[in-house]
Order: C-alpha cells, then structure tokens, then sequence
C-alpha cells in the first residue's frame, strides 16, 4: 500500500516531513504520529509551534493542553483535555487509548492517570516558553483577545493500510481555566473510519464543536466524495446554516483510506501533504470557502 500523511496549517511542515520518512520506513501509522506530535509538543523551541510545552496558558497563567487520537478500527480512541503540567499531552492521550477502560479523561483526574503511566509532572514554569510567557504578560497588560492558530492536526496512513488521526493543542488562549475545545471530541476535532478515511479540524472550538464536521466529511467520503469535495460540503453547509456574517474559523483536512488527501476552509487556510506516489511534501493553499 502507498503511505501518506496531511497536516494542518504551513507550520505542520516539518511534521509531514518527518512523518515521510517514518512511514516510508514502515513504521505503523500510530507509532509515527506519536512520535511526530510529541517531539514538536515537548521542543522548547519558541516561534512557530505552541502545542504541548510552550503552549499558552489559560487566564490563570497555567498551561492547560488537549490531546488525542484515534485509528480508524472502532472504538481505538484516546484523548485528554485541561491537562497540565505535562509536556507531551498526545503520548497521555495514546496511553489512554491503549491502556485506559475510558476515552477521554480531564483536568486533575488526566494528571492523575499520567502520574500512574510514571510521567512526571511539571512546574508550570517549565510548561512555559519565553514567547508564551511574553504573550501573558502583553494578555494581563491588555486584557485583548489573542487571535492566532496552534492547532496541530494530522492523518498518517501506513504501508499496511492502517489509518489514524492525531491533533494537539494549548486551545484557546489565556481561556478561562478548564475550557475543553473541539480537539480531544472524535467527530469534531478528529475522525476515524478504517474503511473510509479520516479528517482533523481547526479554528474556534467553542463553536466547531457544536457542528461535528470531522464526523461529517467522513460520512460524505463514505457516500463518494473526494476528501477535497468532503471537506468544501461541510464548510459550506455551516456557513448555509449559521449565514455569512456568524460564520467562525474553521479548517478541516481529510484523507480517504487511498491516501487521497484534501482540506477547505472558511478562512485562506494552508495545508500541508505528502502522498508516497508522488513522493513531494506539498505547502497547499485553500481559498476560503463561500
Ligand atoms: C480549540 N480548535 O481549542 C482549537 C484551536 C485551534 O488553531 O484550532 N487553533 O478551539
């Protein structure tokens, strides 16, 4: 089987890349967005990535990540939510996928469970980077609403035909402490069906959520349509039904179990791609959807 990987936003890059030669390897579709996920969650490196470690903080100045992922076999499903003090949130995530009897744990209870998985828990001082610290301290001179994208989305399809979805993200910033977004929900910030495909969004969780848009491109895939086409319907149904003026961000990437891979979004919105076939990792660009 030809592998292939897609991931949200320009900066999910090196990611795709990465995941290129993992999969090209035939390390297995799970095994390799963990990896890729978790390295750019715990790097300390400041600038483009602020998932995991150096993530921003909530209004109370803790770093509070949601996790998850998902394998397109039914019920292979993990995910964490206001869960602080530990650097690499999607490994916790994995951790309950494979090890936990529940989906999705929260706040001091998702600590708890790491802490029993032997991670070690974290001063908030070391969850924080320079820039994310910088950006609280503008946040409590302000008080303004910070706008700007860190929402790490990506499917991996193996060599063996296996497909799973991982996203990882600090949410939204300075948010009022225990706020969960669209990210660790299986059908609104992620999706997975072996037989189909799978999708991941971004943008503004409190209001993704209410729609379940990855569940939704993955029906439409279901049914026939391209993931390119998928995702286009679904963006521009909750724009039919919520109307031009209230319509929110929100980007959404696909792939079907052929490795196709696609995105649309309500904003200009860059995706990036890689499919063995062509063997290139694509920067792509979608215009925002009408
Ligand atoms: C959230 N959807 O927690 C995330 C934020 C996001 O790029 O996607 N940022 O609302």
């Amino acid at each position: 089987m030809a592998a292939a990987a897609v991931g949200t936003w320009a900066f999910s890059l090196p990611a795709v890349q990465k995941l290129r030669s993992l999969l090209k390897n035939g390390v297995g579709a799970t095994d390799s967005l963990q990896e890729v996920i978790a390295d750019i969650e715990d790097s300390e490196e400041t600038g483009q990535y602020i998932i995991g470690r150096g993530g921003y903080p909530n209004k109370n100045g803790q770093v509070q990540c949601d996790a998850a992922i998902m394998e397109g076999f039914p019920g292979r499903f993990g995910a964490v939510a206001a869960l602080h003090g530990i650097g690499t949130p999607i490994v916790v995530a994995r951790k309950v996928m494979d090890k936990s009897i529940h989906s999705l744990l929260v706040g001091e209870g998702a600590l708890a469970f790491a802490r029993e998985e032997g991670f070690m828990e974290e001063e908030n001082e070391c969850m924080l980077s320079q820039q994310s610290a910088e950006a609280y301290r503008e946040y409590l001179g302000k008080k303004t609403n910070y706008h700007g994208h860190d929402t790490l989305g990506l499917i991996a399809l193996d060599i063996y035909g296996n497909i799973t979805v991982g996203v990882s993200t600090s949410g939204a910033p300075f948010k009022y402490p225990g706020r969960v977004g669209d990210s660790p929900l299986p059908g609104c910030g992620l999706y997975a069906d072996c037989q189909v495909g799978a999708a991941a969004a971004t943008g503004e969780g409190d209001k993704i959520m209410c729609f379940c848009p990855c569940f939704h491109v993955v029906l439409l895939m279901k049914q026939g349509l391209s993931p390119n086409d998928a995702c286009e319907s679904v963006i521009k149904e909750i724009i039919n039904r919520v109307g031009d003026e209230d319509m929110f961000e929100l980007g959404i990437i696909a792939m079907n179990i052929k490795g196709e891979t696609g995105a649309a979004s309500s904003v200009q919105f860059t995706y990036c791609s890689w499919t063995q076939e062509k063997d290139c990792v694509e920067q792509l660009i979608r215009s925002p959807c009408q």
